[in-house]
């Protein structure tokens, strides 16, 4: 289980100050005070929509406030009331304090909405002040401030997506390149040693979760290489993603095929989990050479994908009405380089698109 939080600053709004006004009319000299009531401060809520999975949107952006209230006016007018401010959260956010580390709220249910921080009141017009002995009041009531509270929020995450590839073939490099996390990279084998995860963000609201992992090697199940024991941090990913390298000393059909083998020796229900294939490195081959590699891939192991772009097999639905997908053959094969920045953007639609229809 990994947590992602951000840390931010929410206010609600002060309370418009009330007026000292009197009243002004032909042929009245010092008329009553008029003075008008100051609107409330706006409060701050949180929202619970599960149509957003990420705290993202929240980066870059440190401080959230309701709108104040307006001063209140002349001829008994009130101030306007501040608008209240309404923050979205994925559900399975919690509210800490960050003075204290208390835990303020446990937003789990989606469409919850709950107040958070109560607008300040607004202050009273001096007309409420009027009395026997004072006829003219020249007081009113300041609004009340707002409340500002410093509070992270946590999101705890459980990946979607887990890479399962050989030593240096480019896991880590991909994570990198697809979410704001900085995994270690190098050109030697068993770089990543712990596993990690990345957000990678679709669109604003969207997002899912791809855990690195060390790399596998053939007999990985007898405890070669780092062994098979970090795939448990894969077990509850709902989607596996082979990553083969085409510039490693290892042919293309035995990473493969070594991979599935060890993925199933530490786990039958694990090696049943539907999943993509990405060929990585692009960049060092020449142009026109990949789609061979791509071809005689799937031929090798009878795969029947349909070819949707140069480096790109789908697996369609059985029926077009049925999203029925078959587990056994790879949702997507797709060669990408993320050196070049190629075909990431692709990449990310098809996990995204994946991740969801098995969820
Ligand atoms: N040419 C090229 N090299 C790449 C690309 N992606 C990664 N590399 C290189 O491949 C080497 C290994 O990259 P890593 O991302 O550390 O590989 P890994 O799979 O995480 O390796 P381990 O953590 O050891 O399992 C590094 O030297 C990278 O610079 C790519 O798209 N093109
Ligand atoms: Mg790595």
């Amino acid at each position: 289980m990994f947590v992602d939080s951000v840390e931010i600053f929410v206010s609600s709004g002060k309370g418009g100050e009330g007026a000292v006004s009197f009243r002004r009319e032909k042929f009245v000299i010092n008329g009553g005070p008029d003075g008008g009531d100051g609107g409330k401060g706006g409060s701050v809520y949180f929202k619970v929509d599960r149509n957003t999975d990420t705290l993202s949107h929240f980066r870059g952006h440190k401080h959230f406030k309701a709108q104040n209230g307006q001063p209140g006016l002349g001829r008994n007018k009130y101030g306007k009331k501040g608008e209240d401010l309404e923050i979205i959260v994925p559900p399975g956010t919690q509210v800490i304090d960050l003075e204290n580390g208390e835990i303020l709220l446990d937003l789990l249910q989606d469409g919850e909405r709950v107040l958070f921080l109560e607008g300040g009141k607004g202050g009273l017009g001096n007309a409420h002040f009027k009395s026997a002995t004072n006829q003219r009041p020249t007081y009113a009531q300041k609004g009340l401030p707002g409340i500002d509270k410093k509070i992270r929020l946590e999101l705890k995450l459980i990946a979607d997506v887990g890479l399962v590839g050989f030593p240096n073939v480019g896991k880590s490099t991909l994570v990198s390149v697809l979410s704001h996390a900085k995994p270690q990279i190098a050109n030697y084998e068993f770089t990543t040693l712990i596993p990690s995860l990345g957000i990678v963000d679709v669109g604003e609201f969207r997002s899912f979760v791809i855990a690195d992992i060390p790399g596998i090697i053939g007999g990985a199940s007898e405890g070669k290489g780092l062994g098979l024991e970090f795939l448990k941090h894969i077990e509850r990913t709902r989607f596996l993603l082979f990553v083969i390298d085409i510039s490693n000393y290892r042919e293309i059909a035995e990473q493969f095929k070594t991979l599935r083998e060890e993925v199933e020796k530490f786990s039958q229900e694990l090696s049943k989990r539907p999943f993509g294939v990405i060929f990585t490195k692009l960049d060092v081959l020449e142009e026109g050479e990949i789609s061979q590699k791509l071809e005689d891939f799937l031929q090798e192991f009878d795969f029947k994908l349909k070819k949707e772009e140069e480096e790109l097999y789908i697996q369609t639905s059985k029926e077009e009405y049925i999203l029925e997908f078959d587990k056994n053959i790879p949702q997507f094969v797709l060669g990408i380089s993320s050196v070049m920045g190629k075909n990431l953007e692709i990449l990310k639609k098809y996990l995204y698109e994946s991740v969801k229809r098995n969820a």
